[in-house]
């Protein structure tokens, strides 16, 4: 089985944003193929895009075989488990997973853009990454996570206390 490792980011801003955070992540080392490594702290976070509530979001490394179309149809099966409904973009969600980075893949499609197109500029992403991967080198800036977080307005991010 050939072994791949993948960054993935998790947000919520409807329901029990913290229970369905933890369910997900439950949900993403049980897919089959796919095994969580490490998970960072939650944080709260504003909102980016139109007017809504505040963000819980943190991140998460996997390991995997399965290739980065298959493991994106699995997080949106996750998404949809959670039920996720597809109404504006950038709107309020109760569960959203986005691929960000896997291994040093370079990809354009119509389904899947990789490294994650807009990871480089948001601070909900990157500052939970810099907590688990700070030495990952995005493929596009050539920059690691630790150095691209110095670059991003972080004053929005707030770390949760653990429960
Ligand atoms: N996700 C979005 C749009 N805006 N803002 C925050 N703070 N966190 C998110 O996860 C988020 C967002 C679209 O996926
Ligand atoms: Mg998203
Ligand atoms: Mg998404």
């Amino acid at each position: 089985m050939q072994h791949h490792r993948a960054a993935i980011a998790l947000g919520s801003n409807l329901g029990d944003s913290y229970s369905i955070l933890q369910a997900a992540l439950t949900a993403l080392g049980k897919t089959p193929g796919v095994a969580l490594e490490t998970h960072s702290g939650f944080y709260q976070t504003l909102a980016v895009g139109p007017p809504q509530p505040d963000y819980l979001n943190c991140s998460a490394l996997v390991s995997t075989s399965l290739t980065p179309e298959h493991l994106l149809r699995s997080l949106l099966a996750i998404e949809l488990q959670f039920g996720r409904v597809r109404r504006e973009r950038w709107g309020p969600r109760l569960l959203d997973l986005d691929l960000l980075l896997f291994d040093d893949l370079v990809l354009d499609t119509p389904t899947l853009t990789l490294p994650h197109p807009r990871m480089h500029e948001r601070a909900f992403v990157l500052v939970p990454l810099s907590e688990i991967a700070p030495d990952w080198i995005q493929p596009i800036s050539g920059k690691a996570i630790a150095d691209l977080v110095k670059t991003v307005d972080c004053s929005g991010v707030t770390p949760i206390a653990s429960v």
